[in-house]
């Protein structure tokens, strides 16, 4: 006998930013339950699906989602009521079908992928098998490398550093587990380094800390010293990743740049790629994320013409999860990888065919949680299922970011000694 959807309904709740947000539940046939949660994100790509918003003043300020809400209970649930539940991908097509627009502007990319992901943790609950397992198949049982983004700035931070994320890889542990601890004992070293110097050891919204520095390469020498200050080798046993999220300081979408939280002042992409290279000679940085902004093609692919074969260039803003952009980003070799995050395309097959063409190409992909997030671990079963080897779920605080981390050591004991971890 089949197992179909017997009813889908949405809730607002709250994200860690404390705006609203869609969460799911949806009921099956043999009483399976299930629910799942929108996370959104704050420096978003323009290309984005769209995230459907009231805009009603007189409610959170306009941000309220009672619209996304409505659009699941009296559309997209009747919809997809009666399917197939395991037929994850018609379900996500019917929605998009439904919606009838190419960015999920009139139902809400919110409202779609809540109920995307409800569906597919529904199925694996019916299955009784993990969600990693039931969206990875027999063989996902690599432990991604987290990335763990330790120092906070440009638009994720009220402090003076361009460049949103410092993230420490812990690339040399030898499981998920030692890696989580490194990165942790590094993040309180960090707090210590920052408190000697008089800085502020409060935190961003990933959780890292964001002190007013003298500059975006103090960052870096900071982190590098609580690396080493807590018993690890920088390089060795933890490297860097950068995410510069370039658009959020370009004068303009195609470059030049403003390095304006510094007052550092005005660049072009050379300069940029300049200073990415001089960076990339003295520190173990391994992943450069989102180098140039979201329109200057050209500038990534210098970027990653001059570096792509000593680090991994991922595109966020550029990409957008969309196969539209990472198609003619392999085409033209504009990176090498591509960041996933399940809202900026808005439904988990277009996300898996996202993943798919990166590994078809021989690209890398970095999955990837939102600056608002909800205690929802969804992220953490995918990056197993897909294999990817790296995720970035924020740093060591806050409990909507280590909940997924959380959620991975938990897999990686039931997985006990057939779990896998390693970089590449
Ligand atoms: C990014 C993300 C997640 P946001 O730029 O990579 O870290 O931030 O969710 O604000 O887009
Ligand atoms: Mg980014």
């Amino acid at each position: 006998m089949k197992t179909t959807i017997l009813s889908v309904r949405a809730m607002e709740i709250l994200d860690s930013r404390g705006n609203p947000t869609v969460r799911v539940f949806v009921e099956l046939s043999d009483g399976t339950t299930s629910a799942a949660s929108v996370p959104s994100g704050a420096s978003t790509g323009e290309n984005e699906a769209i995230e459907l918003r009231d805009n009603d003043p007189k409610r959170y300020a306009g941000k309220g989602v009672l619209n996304a809400v409505a659009n699941v209970n009296e559309k997209l649930g009747p919809a997809i009521t009666g399917m197939d539940v395991f037929q994850q991908a018609m379900i996500d097509r019917r929605m998009i079908e439904l919606d009838g627009s190419p960015n999920k502007s009139r139902l809400g990319a919110n409202a779609i992928l809540g109920v995307s992901m409800a569906v597919a943790r529904a199925a694996a609950t019916s299955a009784r098998i993990p969600l990693y397992t039931y969206l990875g198949g027999a063989g996902a049982r690599r432990i991604p490398v987290p990335c763990m983004n330790i120092l906070n700035g440009g638009e994720h931070a009220d402090n003076n550093v361009d460049f949103q994320e410092f993230m420490a890889v812990p690339l040399g542990a030898p499981s998920f587990r030692e890696g989580v601890r490194y990165v942790a004992e590094t993040f309180h070293v960090l707090k210590r380094i920052l408190k000697d110097r008089g800085l502020s050891t409060g935190v961003g919204d990933e959780g890292g800390f964001a002190p007013n520095l003298e500059s975006n390469e103090d960052a870096i020498e900071t982190i590098i010293q609580a690396i080493e200050r807590a018993g690890y080798k920088p390089g060795i046993d933890i490297a860097i990743a950068l995410d510069s999220a370039a658009t959020s300081f370009a004068v303009d979408p195609k470059g030049p740049y403003d390095l304006k939280w510094s007052g550092g002042g005005p660049m072009k992409s050379e300069d940029l790629i300049n200073l990415a290279e001089d960076w990339v000679s003295k520190y173990p940085i391994v992943l450069w994320e989102d180098p140039l902004a979201e329109e200057d093609w050209e500038g990534f692919k210098r970027f990653t013409k001059k570096l792509g074969n000593r680090l991994e260039v991922v595109g966020d803003d550029i990409f957008v999860t969309n196969t539209q952009y990472i198609r003619r980003g392999i085409e033209e070799g504009t990176a090498n990888s591509s960041l996933i995050k399940l809202n900026q395309i808005g439904t988990v097959s277009e996300t898996i065919e996202a993943v798919r063409m990166c590994r078809d190409a021989g690209w890398r992909a970095f999955i990837s949680h939102r600056s608002g997030e909800t205690e929802d671990t969804f992220l953490a079963d995918f990056a197993v299922a897909m294999d990817t080897g790296h995720l970035k779920s924020g740093s060591a605080s806050r409990s909507e970011r280590i909940a997924k981390y959380n959620r991975l050591l938990e897999i990686e004991e039931e997985l006990e000694d057939t779990a896998l971890y390693y970089w590449k």
